[in-house]
């Protein structure tokens, strides 16, 4: 609903106590986010500043929203995939005053739209999931640049694009790449993405993945943390891949790689997660097996190529919920997952709380330093400074209850002596 004097859109704001339970149990398996809070609550070093938000709209992340509130920011959001998004978080959300536009299942044009909205109030500040918010005030708001401090972007298809706009001079304000921070892509892309990955083709389907022929397109950190958890249910996992080096990684983690070609009639189940357009095609449809299933977990859904599988259909048909049934003309099915849309956010939940702590850690810390910094950078994209990294690894591991060693000053000397040797 959305009516006037009210600065959001929601499905059901009566969802709201519903939401509300559910952050408070993502808030009590984050705890780095709450000594942020705790920190940050008082000096507020976001006071004054608006900040956009364009992000999956759940539980964890309206924990972020509300750390960001609470260090003084003023905050508008909305989703950055029709299919992510909790509708009863939203209305929590939107219920304790957060400007909040989302719901689960909009259109390509309701979705611009609440980007749009979320633009009204002329941030200062932007944080992406996918760069949709840089990339609309780049295009369609550019009276807005003057304005900015900087923006964050939280995964790897945006970095592409970020880097991409960068390379060719478009890009107007400083962007940190939160994604490459190593508290983000080693933990959240590798046992994020995989434990959500399996959760949603769990959810969409309750197969048994023991014994199944599972095979992962692409071994960057997504894919790497797919294939590991697969194997670890007990699949015969086979991953596929375009760079050498990647493939090397997988085959001496002892994954049988081969090709999408080759693989296609083998597998009883796919997943993608490759950033990559066109990974799985009507050709590799007509190979597979009666019963094959298909996801992706990548950010756009452009890794699977429906159109091609709708040509060759005779049929679909919603067989569960997140699950589409298209029968070929040989009588054989293929199920695809979430439309093909990332199937861990779209059919499950995304990556649990405590990974997402370190992840929105360092988004929050990433607003900080441009609402500090911001306007005395360069227009470029930032990488996380290492301190900030080492920050977060020790406030997670104190958080765990998990103490380290200490180098002694003995060691540290060993360290940066050079004329040691045998
Ligand atoms: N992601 N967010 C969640 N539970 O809020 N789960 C996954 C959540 C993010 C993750 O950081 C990844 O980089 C991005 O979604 C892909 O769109």
């Amino acid at each position: 609903m959305e009516s006037k004097g009210k600065t959001y859109k929601v499905k059901d704001i009566s969802l709201a106590d519903q939401g509300r339970s559910k952050i408070e149990w993502a808030e009590s398996r984050m705890p780095v986010m709450m000594k942020l809070r705790e920190l940050y609550g008082k000096t507020k070093p976001l006071k004054g500043m608006r900040i956009a938000g364009c992000l999956h709209v759940t539980k964890e992340t309206a924990v972020l929203i509300k750390t960001l509130a609470i260090a003084g920011a003023e905050v508008s959001w909305s989703g950055c995939n029709p299919l992510s998004t909790q509708d009863d978080v939203a209305a929590a959300l939107a219920a304790d005053g957060i400007s909040v536009y989302a719901w689960r299942g909009l259109s390509t044009d309701e979705f611009y739209w609440a980007i749009e909205k979320t633009l009204e109030f002329r941030p200062q500040l932007t944080l992406d999931d996918g760069s949709d918010l840089i990339f609309t005030i780049h295009s369609k708001h550019k009276d807005m640049l003057a304005e900015m401090y900087g923006g964050s972007e939280e995964t790897t298809t945006g970095i592409h694009r970020m880097d991409a706009m960068a390379k060719e001079g478009a890009l107007a304000y400083p962007v940190v790449a939160v994604n490459d921070a190593e508290t983000k892509w080693d933990f959240d892309n590798v046992y994020g993405t995989g434990q959500s990955s399996m959760d949603g083709i769990i959810r969409a389907t309750n197969i048994l993945l023991a014994g199944k022929v599972f095979v992962v397109a692409g071994y960057g950190h997504c894919g790497r943390g797919s294939a590991m958890r697969a194997r670890g249910l007990g699949a015969r996992v086979i991953v596929t891949e375009v760079d050498h080096i990647a493939a090397l990684k997988a085959t001496l983690d002892g994954f049988e790689v081969s090709t999408m070609d080759a693989a296609a009639p083998r597998g009883d189940v796919f997943l993608t997660a490759t950033g990559m357009r066109d990974v799985i095609t009507g050709r590799h449809f007509a190979q597979m097996k009666d019963g094959a299933i298909v996801a992706n977990t990548g950010h756009y859904d452009v890794e699977i190529n429906i159109g091609d599988l709708e040509k060759i259909a005779k049929s679909k048909r919603e067989i569960r919920p997140n699950n589409e049934e298209y029968r070929l003309a040989d009588g054989r099915r293929v199920y695809i997952l979430a439309q093909g849309r990332l199937v861990n956010l779209a059919a499950a939940e995304g990556h649990p709380s405590e990974v997402m702590d370190m992840s929105f850690a360092n988004q929050f810390m990433a607003m900080k330093f441009l609402a500090e910094q911001g306007k005395d950078l360069k227009p470029a994209v930032y990488r996380v400074p290492r301190e900030q990294d080492e920050e977060i690894a020790r406030l997670k591991l104190e958080t765990m209850g998990i103490k380290i060693d200490k180098l002694t000053p003995e060691q540290i000397k060993y360290k940066t002596d050079y004329s040691q040797g045998t």
